[in-house]
C-alpha cells in the first residue's frame, strides 16, 4: 500500500497535479515551508535544494509554490522566483516567504550580495505564483551582514506590517504600508530561550505566537514562544517538534478551513540529508489554554 502510494504520488505530480503524503514534494527536494491562506486555497511556498549539491553545503537557486484546497491534492506552480531576478545578488535562495496585502503579494528573501554579505530582500507580484518582480534594484534590509537569514511578515489586526529575520539575532522592523520599504531602524529583539533561526509570528485570539528553530542536542528542534505584543518580550514555552535526517527543521503555521497545521522540512526522501530536505505537514490542536502541543512527525 506505502509502495503504491509513492507510485501514485509521483506518477500523479507530473506535470503539475500532486498527491502525496509526507514528504508533500516527492519530486523535488525542497525546505522551508511558508504556507499562505488565500480564500479557498493554501499557498505553499518553499526553498529548493538542488539534488546535485556544491562543497556539501546548501545549493539553493530558486524557490517554488505548491497550492491545494484539500490538503492532499496538490497543485505544483513550478520555480516562481530565482536569486537571477535581484540584480544585486549572488546565490542562496534561502527560506522565504510570500504575503498577500490589498490584492499585492510581497515575497521577502534572503540572499548573498555580490559582495558577499547576505541581506533581505524583497519582491511583488499581481498574483500568489508570480511572476514576482524586485522594485528596489537593492536590499530592502539589513542588519548585520552575516545574519539576515529567514525573513518572515506578519500584519497585525491595526494594519502595521513586521518583517522579522535573522540567525542567532532576531531582528525586526515596522514596514511602510506599501510593503517595500520601512520606518525607523532595524532593532534586535529580545529572543526567546533557544532562538537560533527560521522565525513565524501569527496571532491567535489576542496572542502573539513566534515559532522558531531552536538548539536540541547539536542539531534543530521546533520551539515556540508567546507575548502579549509583537516586539515582545517573548516568553519560550517549550519545543513542539524535533528534526529528522536533517540538521534543521524550519516552521510555518497556518490555519486553514477549520483545521491548524504545522509545516516542516526533514531529509526523508530517498538520497536526501541536511541540504536535500523535503517538506512535510502535521495537523493539529491547540490545548484549551492556547499552546501548541509536541507534534510527533508522519511519514507515508
Ligand atoms: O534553507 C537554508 C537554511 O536552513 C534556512 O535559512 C534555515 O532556516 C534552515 O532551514
Amino acid at each position: 500500500k506505502k509502495l503504491l502510494g509513492l507510485l501514485t504520488a509521483v506518477s500523479l505530480c507530473i506535470p503539475t497535479l500532486c498527491y502525496a503524503d509526507n514528504p508533500i514534494v516527492q519530486t523535488v527536494y525542497t525546505a522551508d515551508p511558508a504556507p499562505m491562506v488565500l480564500g479557498d486555497t493554501l499557498y505553499l511556498y518553499t526553498s529548493h535544494d538542488e539534488d546535485v549539491t556544491e562543497n556539501n553545503f546548501y545549493t539553493m537557486k530558486n524557490w517554488k509554490c505548491y497550492s491545494t484546497t484539500d490538503m492532499q491534492n496538490w497543485t505544483d506552480h513550478g520555480t516562481v522566483l530565482g536569486y537571477t531576478d535581484f540584480s544585486w545578488a549572488k546565490g542562496d535562495a534561502w527560506a522565504w516567504q510570500v504575503v498577500e496585502r490589498n490584492g499585492k503579494f510581497y515575497a521577502y528573501v534572503p540572499l548573498t550580495q555580490k559582495n558577499g554579505a547576505y541581506a533581505i530582500g524583497v519582491a511583488v507580484s499581481d498574483s500568489p505564483t508570480g511572476p514576482f518582480v524586485d522594485p528596489l534594484g537593492k536590499p530592502l534590509a539589513t542588519k548585520s551582514g552575516s545574519q539576515d537569514i529567514d525573513p518572515t511578515c506578519f500584519i497585525d489586526d491595526d494594519g502595521q506590517a513586521y518583517l522579522y529575520w535573522g540567525n542567532g539575532n532576531l531582528y525586526m522592523v515596522k514596514l511602510n504600508p506599501d510593503m517595500i520599504s520601512y520606518s525607523g531602524t532595524v532593532q534586535t529583539l529580545t529572543k526567546p530561550d533557544g532562538y537560533i533561526e527560521g522565525p513565524w509570528v501569527y496571532k491567535l485570539n489576542n496572542l502573539y505566537y513566534l515559532v522558531y528553530a531552536g538548539w536540541n542536542n547539536g542539531g534543530e528542534n521546533l520551539q515556540y514562544a508567546t507575548s502579549n505584543s509583537p516586539t515582545g518580550p517573548w516568553t519560550a514555552r517549550g519545543a513542539i517538534m524535533g528534526a529528522r535526517n536533517s540538521f534543521t527543521n524550519h516552521p510555518g503555521v497556518a490555519r486553514f478551513k477549520g483545521n491548524d497545521y504545522l509545516f516542516y522540512h526533514t531529509g526523508d526522501l530517498p538520497g536526501g540529508g541536511s541540504y536535500k530536505r523535503s517538506v512535510c505537514v502535521e495537523q493539529f490542536k491547540y490545548t484549551s489554554d492556547g499552546r501548541i502541543p509536541n507534534i510527533p512527525m508522519t511519514k507515508s
